[in-house]
């Protein structure tokens, strides 16, 4: 399957094979070793704004290259957990300062296979590096607690332990900053980890593990293995020396994973997919709330889990808001994300852009929604080696139909129409995800109401779905995950098991829940 995608999506251009192979290589890190895969076999990383641009070439993995990646994190396992936890995250803020000075550098790699624009690109780096800090500070705390005991002379504790070997599965829309989120957690709790970088965006990966390299990380604590899903993913999810799984990727996928790892008893842990939703008060600034829509729709080519995909307006500003929305997402600058001009970048690939322009198509036909803007896709001049689509906006929807239901992941907003503030909120929690949203009101008192209304696990007021920090949890409600968190001090619970640790200093049997102790 993975190869029937390629072919249909970036390898297959002609007349390019004398370039393809002096584009240079990026092998996998296994065990201290930079090496290519077993299979021989590279594959493409091109460049979604300009596809006859190859960004490099990648060794499509096998399992006989997990299994290796596998067993170096197993070497190194006990030497890492039992390096105390500060020495740990010594190494990480070196890691930090590594990425600050490439910052440029890696962003700059991120706009050219990923295709979002410089600066969201920027902060995409940035906020590997807010991670970095942030969670190696960790290693001076990963608190667990004491508590007292039932019976006398008896001391209870609980603490914290690593997990043990983590397979990590990232993907290609935020290809540094959730790969740091699962990574650096990961490693200041004492686990060593195996990574496996999304096929689209394997160079902002192979750069955040070649900065742990240099900061000093010992061999086999951090692997990577580039690879498809289908086969080098899979090998490393189904692995039964892998304790831990941690996906981000569609919910379609991260079912398939969890039953793999229900099946072995693994851990784990699923970020997936959204509808975000921003309601629009009758009492909103609407410049702001504007604003707050292209950039939630529109930044990284709406293609962000957490992006605004759609918009429900009170009924009283509804005409004006669409008109003033419509208006700004015309006026978007669609190109290169290596152009400081542009607003708006490619999206990823072929099929990106196909599934795109179907639930376009879908918009129209089926769901008879009123296109309002864009809707094409741009294919002429500068735009003709790229996968680029118009911002586009569909107006007078309703809540059921397809395109205010399923996640579009591309530049494509869906505008609702509410009566209040009771239906926005029962429109906003009637999709299955339940990832990010957001109000725009003047009035607190509906402020907090919708925030104690909204199932979800990020929440913001006068503000977009999108933005959220390193040190506050991440994650969602529903098909968005199973119940985890990533970021924060939360991340933790993902990447340590409890242990409850009973200390009797009484020299006697005390039988808990039996004996009875008494005043005396
Ligand atoms: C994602 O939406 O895929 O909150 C991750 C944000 C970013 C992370 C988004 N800090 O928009």
């Amino acid at each position: 399957m993975a190869q029937a995608k390629k072919a249909l999506g970036k390898s297959q251009k002609n007349g390019r094979g004398a370039a393809r192979a002096a584009t240079k290589k990026y092998p996998n890190y296994i065990g201290g070793e930079w090496v290519a895969s077993a299979s021989g076999e590279w594959f493409d990383n091109e460049n979604p704004a300009d596809v006859r641009e190859i960004v490099g070439r990648f060794p499509v993995s096998t399992a006989e290259d997990v299994a290796e990646a596998v067993e170096a994190a197993q070497d190194a396992a006990d030497r890492w957990r039992r390096l105390p936890a500060p020495r740990r995250a010594e190494i990480l803020f070196r890691l930090g300062e590594i990425l600050i000075r490439n910052k440029d550098k890696f962003t700059r790699e991120m706009t050219r296979e990923m295709g979002k624009v410089l600066k969201e690109a920027g902060g995409d780096v940035q906020e590997a590096i807010d991670c970095t800090y942030y969670t190696a500070g960790e290693g001076r705390r990963l608190h667990g607690f004491t508590t007292p005991a039932e019976m006398p002379d008896k001391f209870a504790m609980c603490v914290r332990q690593p997990v043990g070997l983590c397979g990590l599965v990232t993907p290609w829309n935020f290809p540094m900053a959730i790969p740091s989120w699962k990574l650096i957690p990961a490693l200041v709790c004492g686990n060593t980890v195996v990574i496996k970088p999304a096929e689209d965006t394997p160079l902002s990966t192979y750069n955040l593990v070649k900065a742990c390299e240099e900061a000093g990380i010992p061999a086999g604590v951090v692997n990577l293995v580039a690879g498809y899903g289908e086969t080098a993913g899979a090998a490393l999810v189904g692995h039964r020396d892998v304790r831990l799984i941690s996906f981000t990727g569609s919910t379609e996928v991260g079912r398939i994973v969890a039953g793999v790892c229900a099946e072995r008893n693994a851990v784990c842990s699923l970020e997936m997919g959204g509808k975000n939703v921003i309601m629009v008060m009758e009492d909103a600034d609407l410049d702001l709330a504007v604003e707050g829509a292209v950039w939630g729709a529109f930044g990284t080519s709406g293609q962000r889990c957490t992006a605004s995909s759609r918009i429900v307006v009170h009924k009283k500003v509804y005409k004006k808001f669409t008109q003033m929305l419509v208006e700004r997402a015309q006026g978007l600058r669609v190109g290169d994300g290596l152009d400081e001009k542009t607003d708006v970048g490619p999206v990823i690939n072929a099929d990106a852009l196909h599934r795109i322009l179907g639930y376009i198509e879908v918009g129209q036909r089926e769901d008879g929604a009123r296109l309002a803007c864009g809707g094409s896709r741009l294919d002429k001049g500068a735009h003709a080696s790229g996968y680029f689509i118009e911002p586009t906006v569909f107006a007078d929807a309703a809540p059921g139909m397809r395109i205010a239901q399923e996640e579009i992941f591309g530049p494509v907003t869906t505008v609702i129409p509410a009566g209040s503030l009771a239906e926005a909120v029962e429109i906003g929690n009637g999709v299955r995800y339940g990832l990010s949203a957001s109000i725009y009101t003047r009035d607190v008192n509906r402020a907090f109401r919708a925030m104690q209304e909204m199932y979800t696990g990020i929440f913001y007021v006068n503000s977009s779905t999108i933005g959220a920090e390193v040190h506050l949890p991440f994650g969602g409600t529903k098909a968005t995950g199973n119940g985890h968190r990533e970021a924060g001090t939360q991340v933790l619970d993902i990447f340590t098991e409890w242990k409850s640790v009973y200390v009797d200093y009484s020299g006697k049997l005390q039988r808990a829940q039996i004996d009875e102790v008494n005043f005396e």
